[in-house]
């Protein structure tokens, strides 16, 4: 039977029994209070796991999540079938089951505009949370909005019926400002650094281009706290699917798949109406900067090194890529010499051991994390997780070859993507598959094409020799660096 309010209530023994963890409040009271932007995997495994935390031990029945889904109809129809409910599978030496029931509706943004707007009104929301993806923030290499792209000239000329997550913010609170409501405040939860400020400052120059007034009116009333946002979260699959209808004797269509560890930190702002999410372990400060660059450099940082690096060498996951010896002692080299002095550690976090942890958490088998979801949207990911540290690196002399390998695996994998004509999934797709095919064979020629495709590198950064030279020379040897890593799993 498929999972919903009705087989909790007509199942609660058999449930209770099996040891799986079932809402513990009245979810018929639930109001909607944060409406989220983005319904994938993610947004399920960790911010809405910590919110159903708080709502079963407080019980504060005001913070309800109405989740939307940019275009996946489908995903929104299953959540709804079961009444908002899925199942959120953690991965460790165990395999543990949770039924989440704090999503209390979904709705799909590109059938259902006008609801997501009378939501985002509603007096009861107080917070629009986002998982949009990198790319969903619609930035330029400058990380300002991308007032070029198609999609945001779009969001301008048809205001209340956007296509982006920008466009969405920005139409809620122009809802809002003509009501005169209070505004929402806004939660960032994508890998990106300072993903708050970047947020309200596109937020702003949107608005802006549609009425000022609203832009002021946002700046003046919204809060875009920073966030640092952490979960293993591989996507779901057909064994998640099986393993979840074996264990709990329901069929759920959405569950999620993660490891034990999830972590959040939050920029503390007074004043934001929020649930007490401290009570489940997320941690408020005024550091989250320190945080989100320890993570972002040392775990996305070496995932995207892992993920170029091992899919070069037809490795399919994490867990067997550093299972690799080789490919192991290149990344512990990333991060003692390139990595971790690239970052001021924020107090009480001791990064050595924090690297250390990380790399324990990928040596999880019950984790099958391909390689390939991590590949994906190279052209927005290794600006912030590669080229930051190397240009930082650059300005204090500090070594940028082991990073230099990543730039270059990185190039040498989309290459080898075209070559074999296999799916390259990133925004600057084209670009990409343009410039490749003009490749002379001459290293330096080739990697500078690249390196100068629109949006990638920061312009300082591509005029700096330094940086340019050492890609150069760790692309001409990439394939001679990988034969060393190749057969040597541990
Ligand atoms: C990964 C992240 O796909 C990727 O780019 O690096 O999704 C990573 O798994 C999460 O940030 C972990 O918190």
């Amino acid at each position: 039977m498929q999972l919903s309010d009705e087989y909790l209530t007509q199942h609660a023994t058999l449930v209770a029994n099996l040891g799986i963890a079932i809402p513990n409040y009245d979810r018929r009271k639930l109001e909607v209070g944060i409406v989220h932007l983005g319904l994938g995997a993610f947004h399920r495994s960790h911010q809405a796991v910590f919110n159903e935390e708080v709502l079963n031990l407080t019980g504060d029945l005001r913070w309800g999540i109405c989740a939307v889904a940019f275009s996946n109809e489908q995903l929104k129809n299953q959540i709804n079938a079961q009444d908002g409910l899925y199942t959120n599978v953690r991965c460790g030496k165990e395999q543990n089951f949770q039924i989440v029931g704090c999503i209390k509706q979904a709705l799909v943004a590109s059938k259902q505009m006008q609801e997501i707007l009378e939501t985002l009104a509603l007096p009861s929301v107080k917070l629009v949370s986002l998982t949009v993806t990198e790319k969903g923030y619609c930035l330029n290499e400058a990380g300002e909005l991308d007032i070029n792209s198609a999609n945001v000239q779009h969001d301008i000329k048809h205001v209340l019926e956007p296509k982006t997550a920008i466009g969405i913010l920005v139409a809620g609170f122009y809802v809002r400002f003509l009501k005169s409501q209070s505004a929402f405040n806004v939660i960032a939860c994508d890998n990106l650094p300072h993903n708050g400020d970047k947020l309200k400052k596109a937020t702003v120059a949107l608005a802006n281009e549609i009425r000022p007034e609203l832009a002021r009116w946002i700046e003046a009333n919204a809060h875009f706290p920073n966030t640092m946002v952490d979960c293993i979260t591989p996507k779901t699959e057909v064994t998640t699917v099986s393993a979840v209808e074996t264990n709990c004797r329901f069929n759920d269509s959405v569950p999620v798949q993660r490891e034990p560890f999830a972590q959040w930190v939050i920029e503390d702002i007074p004043g934001i109406e929020r649930p007490q999410w401290e009570k489940a372990g997320v941690t408020f400060t005024s550091d989250v900067a320190g945080f989100e660059k320890a993570k972002l450099r040392i775990l996305n940082g070496t995932h995207s090194a892992l993920a170029y690096i091992g899919s070069l060498l037809s490795i399919d996951t994490v867990y067997n890529a550093i299972n690799n010896t080789q490919i192991k002692a290149f990344i512990s080299g990333l991060l003692e010499h390139e990595i971790i002095p690239s970052i001021d550690a924020p107090v009480g976090l001791d990064l050595a051991d924090y690297a250390k942890a990380i790399l324990e958490r990928y040596d999880n088998p019950s984790i099958r994390h391909l390689l390939n979801q991590i590949a994906a949207d190279g052209s927005i990911k290794i600006p912030v997780r590669t080229l930051e540290p190397i240009k930082e690196n650059l300005a204090t002399g500090r070594s940028i070859e082991r990073l230099s390998i990543v730039v270059a695996a990185w190039i040498r994998f989309i290459v080898s993507s075209v070559e074999q004509q296999t799916e390259i999934s990133d925004p600057k797709k084209q670009q990409m598959q343009v410039v490749v095919r003009g490749f002379s064979g001459d290293s330096k020629q080739d990697v500078a094409a690249f390196l100068s495709i629109e949006g990638i590198v920061e312009k300082d950064l591509l005029a700096n020799p330094k940086f340019v030279d050492s890609v150069v020379q760790a692309y001409s040897e990439i394939d001679s660096f990988l034969a060393s890593l190749a057969n040597t799993q541990l």
